[in-house]
């Protein structure tokens, strides 16, 4: 049976307790789309009240530590996220990999982390403009995934990718079609090339500037099985859009 589309809505470091009607908003909606699967990432802070309110989407965290615990200010743990209700960890997001310098070997260290836990896992994955300008866009990318992806047995049934071009991010700019469709059919065939046939199965979402009125192209890329999205999930009201747009 064919997966339903995964829509991720990742609040960024945007929300205080305000925020939650939101989430409540997209829950009680998301009741009806049973052909979507809905997930949002709040920050830290509201991950335990958005699990309270939001009964039905699934919930998570934006970052994690790599260690389970120890002196690490400031840092959290994938253990703790679930004991807040978190139910997966984004990992490898570009402004995290620009803000606090995390390499590919970091973001693997943290998405196993996720999984030791036993959370899920979204690995992000994207080129800058400039590598695009230089036709190294797939290369950067497949070479990011290989070695971003969490190790072990039970990673390939935690994983899910999101290709999320930099350029593209916040700044209301997308990618054409066949750009998106290119791109996931060239990380699919490395997910299989890493993975064997567990490969096939890892959901690769599309994620940058999708807006209600965008989402019903970008999702009908190749290989395209959802949406990692971030300013247009602050309302219930656009990601909503998107979610109908993906039903
Ligand atoms: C990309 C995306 C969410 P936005 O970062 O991860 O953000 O939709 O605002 O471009």
């Amino acid at each position: 049976m064919a997966q339903r589309p995964y829509i991720v809505g990742n609040w960024k470091m945007h929300g205080t307790r305000a925020m939650l009607s939101e989430a409540r908003a997209i829950d009680r909606a998301a009741e009806r789309m049973v052909k979507v699967e809905v997930a949002l990432a709040p920050p830290f802070t509201l991950i335990h009240a958005t699990r309270k309110e939001a009964e039905l989407i699934a919930v998570g965290a934006q970052d994690c530590h790599a260690a389970e615990g120890g002196a690490h200010t400031g840092d959290i743990s994938a253990a703790m996220l679930k004991d807040a209700g978190a139910g997966f960890v984004i990992v490898g997001h570009s402004e995290r990999r620009a803000d606090h310098c995390e390499t590919d070997e970091m973001v693997r260290s943290k998405a196993d982390a996720a999984i030791a836990a036993n959370m899920n896992v979204i690995v992000c994955v994207g080129e800058t403009e400039a590598q695009r300008d230089a036709g190294e866009a797939e290369a950067v990318v497949t070479a990011q995934l290989a070695a971003s992806l969490p190790s072990g047995e039970q990673a390939a049934e935690r994983l899910t990718v999101a290709y999320e071009p930099v350029w593209a991010i916040g700044t209301g700019r997308t990618p054409t079609v066949d750009d998106v469709s290119a791109m996931h059919r060239a990380i699919r065939a490395k997910l299989v090339e890493l993975l064997g046939e567990a490969g096939e199965a890892v959901r690769i979402l599309y994620g940058g500037s999708v807006k209600p009125d965008n989402a019903s192209e970008l999702l009908s890329a190749d290989e395209v099985g959802g949406a990692l999205v971030g300013g247009a999930s602050l309302t219930a009201e656009s990601f909503l859009g998107i979610i109908i747009a993906a039903a």
